[in-house]
């Protein structure tokens, strides 16, 4: 026993320090298991060159799901929740399999997640929990911007509307940048998405400033190493409503990283 020869008021703070410390261990055990999906029931997503498969999934409210995503091609892809779904960004590399977690709400519903290699194809997955669940979406995704903004070195306002995306310079020193978004479109969601090119050509989402309504404006602040990137939007066929695949529409521009 290690208290032997404190007094009782150490051996208190000391018994205080193990259950704070066995609680907070507790709690990040419980945060890696909600993100890679473990304990949960699993489900095959398989991620293939003409999009990904199955395109939906049934589940229980409050169900736990793994959805074990594995990437048969050989592009990155990625895996997200859209429209207001809670399941967290993950990339997949070529030939690599990630456990990815989402938790069903109690309330059900039909929870989207877009599957897709940026800028090429992609495949909305729909989860569906209980009755009624083909309407049921809420918009409280993440994505509000600028409530965890740090401090930045520069600048970028970005304009989006039908179909381009207009930074006001095309070029920054690398380190912190902060992009300024407005959805210019009376009619269109957009979104920012700050994707670096890959040596290989792949194109990997560093971070995005998702669903902006129309005329709304959101901010994000990331880390840029010097290179070549891409300010695209990622909104596809079935997502915010859209029947485009934005990308295509022309909704991307170069962008470089000095
Ligand atoms: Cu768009």
């Amino acid at each position: 026993m290690i208290s032997v020869g404190l007094t009782p008021n150490a051996r208190r703070a000391l018994s205080r320090l193990a259950i704070a410390t066995s609680l907070l261990l507790g709690a990040l055990f419980l945060a890696a298991c909600a993100a890679s999906g473990a304990g949960g029931r699993p489900v095959a997503v398989t991620q293939l060159d003409d999009g990904c498969a199955p395109t939906v999934i049934e589940a229980i409210p409050g169900e736990k799901l793994d959805l074990r995503v594995k990437n048969e091609t050989g592009k990155t892809y990625e895996i997200e929740g859209i429209d207001g779904t809670n399941l967290q960004e993950v990339l997949v590399p070529e030939g690599r399999e990630r456990s990815v977690g989402f938790n069903v709400p109690d309330s059900g519903g039909t929870f989207n997640v877009k599957c897709y290699v940026p800028g090429g194809v992609s495949t909305i997955i729909e989860i569906r929990a209980g009755e009624g669940s083909a309407a049921a979406t809420d918009d409280s995704g993440r994505n509000d911007g600028d409530a965890s903004l740090g401090p930045s070195d520069t600048t970028v306002s970005v304009g989006l509307r039908e179909w381009a995306i207009d930074p006001d310079t095309s070029s920054v020193a690398a380190g912190a940048i902060r992009f300024d978004a407005i959805n210019e479109s009376t009619t269109l969601v957009h979104e920012v998405a700050v994707i670096q090119i890959q040596e290989d050509g792949d194109l990997e989402v560093l971070g995005e400033i998702e669903n902006l309504d129309t005329g709304e404006s959101g901010s994000i602040v990331l880390d840029l190493t010097p290179g070549d990137y891409q300010l695209a939007c990622l909104i596809v066929p079935g997502e915010a409503g859209s029947f485009a695949d934005h990308y295509q529409q022309g909704m991307w521009t170069e962008f470089t990283v000095e």
